[in-house]
């Protein structure tokens, strides 16, 4: 069982995640979306140097897939220790290092590495490269959060395009500095556009526990749902933007980033729009005229206004 809220018949396992150890990984029947999910419920879906390599590759397939417009990512649940439910707990503190989270042994680790590899591999906080993915990946990527968001995994949610939290057990937490951890970039710094500075200043210097509605409340949230229906209106949202043009879906994520993330923001956005420039006869003419070793005739074309 993947959760108690995932309705099996809508969803088939995309080929080759049964590899995967610490997620999930499915492909919508009805809707071109993917869910990509912690299976780690025990320890409220912490995530471990392997979790963190899995996800990678999950979102980076999904990325990939020219028929996938959506990615809902979410955690698996209850816990069967307790029956507690988590979207993610964050960095797994029984794996952490002197230098960052670490691969133990049993780990799915190639051991043909060599030695120089194996110490950089060491002490990593490579979660900091799916928060990149999940800003830059061209499509939505929803958070549904089924309960407990906590330190890195609250920083993953405030990083997704939108958030749908369970009214029942949904909780936003940041421990971070309980932890002697920080993330100072989108999980605070882009947190205080979303909620504001004083309100994010208070997540993580006060450390106090949001339910879901408080979340919305705050900003952070887009909509409560009965926990019940959590994965249902997760795939209403995806097929609602699904059905939307991918360009001016692709061109409005990649707007919306661009006002905070500096000159990589406009680097994206000027690729998106160079790669429709390519699609005009004008730049072909360009091509054309370069491989007909002749001089362009750019005049056929307006200079629109
Ligand atoms: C989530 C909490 C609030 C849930 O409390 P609850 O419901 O009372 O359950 P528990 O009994 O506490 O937990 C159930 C079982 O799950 C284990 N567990 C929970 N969270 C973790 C975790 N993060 N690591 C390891 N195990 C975890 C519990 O131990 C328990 O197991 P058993 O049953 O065996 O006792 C509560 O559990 C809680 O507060 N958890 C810790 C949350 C936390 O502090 N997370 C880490 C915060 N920091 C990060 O995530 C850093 C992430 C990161 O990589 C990073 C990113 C950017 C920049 C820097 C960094 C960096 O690493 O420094």
């Amino acid at each position: 069982m993947v959760s108690d809220i995932f309705d099996a018949e809508r969803w088939r396992q995309v080929e080759g995640a049964d590899e995967f150890d610490d997620i999930t990984y499915h492909r919508a029947e009805d809707v071109p979306a993917v869910r990509i999910a912690f299976d780690r419920p025990e320890v409220r879906n912490a995530f471990r140097p392997g979790t963190v390599d899995e996800l990678y590759a999950a979102l980076d397939h999904a990325r990939k897939q020219a028929d996938v417009g959506c990615i809902l990512l979410t955690g698996n649940g209850p816990s069967p220790k307790d029956g507690g439910w988590a979207f993610c707990a964050g960095g797994d503190q029984s794996v952490r290092g002197g230098s960052g989270y670490e691969y133990r042994e049993g780990d799915d680790v190639d051991e043909s590495d060599d030695e120089l590899v194996r110490e950089a591999k060491a002490g990593r906080l490579h979660v900091l490269e799916v928060q990149r993915l999940i800003r830059f990946v061209p499509k939505p990527v929803v958070a549904v959060v089924p309960g407990w968001a906590v330190g890195g995994g609250h920083s993953l949610h405030v990083v997704c395009d939108l958030t749908l939290a369970s009214a029942e057990h949904a909780k936003f937490l940041q421990t971070d500095p309980d932890v002697a951890s920080f993330d100072g970039g989108f999980g605070s710094a882009y947190l205080a556009k979303q909620i504001g500075q004083k309100k994010a200043r208070e997540v993580f210097f006060r450390g106090k526990t949001y339910s879901a509605e408080e979340a919305e409340q705050m900003g952070m949230v887009n909509e409560v749902i009965p926990h019940e229906e959590l994965e249902d209106v997760a795939l209403e949202w995806a097929d609602e933007m699904t059905k939307k043009s991918p360009t001016a879906m692709r061109m409005l994520k990649y707007a919306f980033n661009m006002a905070d993330d500096g000159m990589v923001g406009q680097q994206v956005f000027a690729g998106e729009a160079t790669r429709l420039a390519y699609m005009t006869e004008e730049a072909q003419e360009g091509r054309d005229a370069f491989l007909e070793k002749r001089e362009p005739d750019f005049r056929q074309y307006p200079w629109y206004y």
